[in-house]
């Protein structure tokens, strides 16, 4: 078997981040994997399981599993094909045509653009990569769990996992991750942006819906409809999934301090995560009696993500604060 195109992430402690939280925070800093985020792990798996005889990978994508899938493809010299939907800012399609992918435009949000990369699989005869509903994607961001699990060491165990939802492939991984190491009864606070909410609207709903629109700026948390599994996950099962929601100031305010506080940037998508310990969040839910006091350490995904540079945080700033 080849080696996988993933690295073993960092995983470190935040002073700031724990003075805010009132617990150890861990940060797993999946933005510094090849491609920008944690989406190498399992879109790696997946192209190195389906795609090393394929004449060519397509991958629908609010970018970073474009970015994961490029990647990947060229590794392995197999030519690849991302569509984006029209709300993908420059800074993402310039990266993805320097990683060697053609890319094309369509429609306004990531359900367009899929719908293209599924036609263009049938009429072009290549291999379809999703960026979320899959479970080789699950089986390769799993293996997230099981560094933390080595890096922590035995006897550490953390109080909550938190993360970003998009379509739901990362929740499904971690879920199955926290199963894999023994850590199956650790909740999961599942984070979206307002206006980017499907996991948070089918939980309210009872049932898996699909948003009018993608109203938020976190565009890479922008699908419509969760994965079934995401949501299967968030009704029974070992693991409490909580799923919460924050603004896109909220987000973008959270970008900003961890860029001041730790020196990394990130995407909005990944703010979400973030603002869960910025904004008092994880003080709220157990001031509920949702997560225990005291609460052992909190792990945060930090997803990463590359639709973003200083005139993209200019322009959110603008868009979101006038
Ligand atoms: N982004 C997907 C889906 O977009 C993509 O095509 O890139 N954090 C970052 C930085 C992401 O890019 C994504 C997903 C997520 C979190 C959420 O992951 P998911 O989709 O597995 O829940 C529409």
């Amino acid at each position: 078997m080849t080696e996988h195109f993933h690295l073993n992430t960092p995983l470190l402690e935040s002073v700031s981040m724990s003075k805010c939280a009132g617990t150890t925070v861990y940060l797993k800093m999946e933005n510094s994997q090849p491609s920008g985020s944690f989406k190498i792990r399992g879109i790696g798996h997946m192209c190195q399981q389906l795609a090393t005889q394929s004449k060519g990978v397509v991958c629908s994508s609010g970018g970073n599993a474009g970015m994961a899938a490029a990647y990947a493809a060229r590794q392995m010299g197999v030519p690849a094909t991302i569509v984006v939907p029209s709300s993908s800012p420059q800074v993402v399609i310039q990266r993805l045509q320097d990683q060697g992918a053609a890319v094309k435009v369509i429609g306004k949000v990531w359900d367009d653009a899929n719908a293209e990369a599924l036609r263009l699989a049938e009429s072009e005869g290549l291999t379809y990569v999703p960026p979320f509903d899959h479970p080789l994607l699950w089986q390769g961001h799993a293996s997230i769990m099981s560094e933390v699990a080595a890096s922590l060491g035995p006897g550490v165990k953390p109080g909550a996992v938190v993360l970003s939802v998009g379509g739901g492939g990362l929740l499904c991984g971690v879920v199955q991750g926290l199963k894999d190491v023994g850590w199956a009864e650790v909740p999961v606070i599942a984070m979206e942006t307002v206006g980017a909410d499907c996991l948070n609207a089918a939980v309210k709903a009872g049932r898996v819906v699909t948003l009018d629109d993608i109203t938020s700026e976190a565009k890479c948390l922008g699908a419509k409809t969760v994965c079934r599994q995401a949501f299967e996950y968030s009704q029974n099962g070992e693991t409490p999934v909580l799923s919460e929601l924050v603004t896109d100031e909220q987000a973008l305010h959270a970008v900003e301090t961890f860029l001041n506080e730790e020196r990394v940037l990130v995407e909005m998508a990944c703010g979400a995560t973030l603002a869960a310990v910025y904004t008092g969040l994880v003080h709220r839910l157990q001031q509920e009696g949702r997560l225990p006091t005291p609460l052992r350490p909190l792990l945060l995904i930090v997803c990463g993500g590359s639709s973003i540079d200083v005139e993209q945080l200019n322009n959110l700033r603008n868009k979101l604060r006038t």
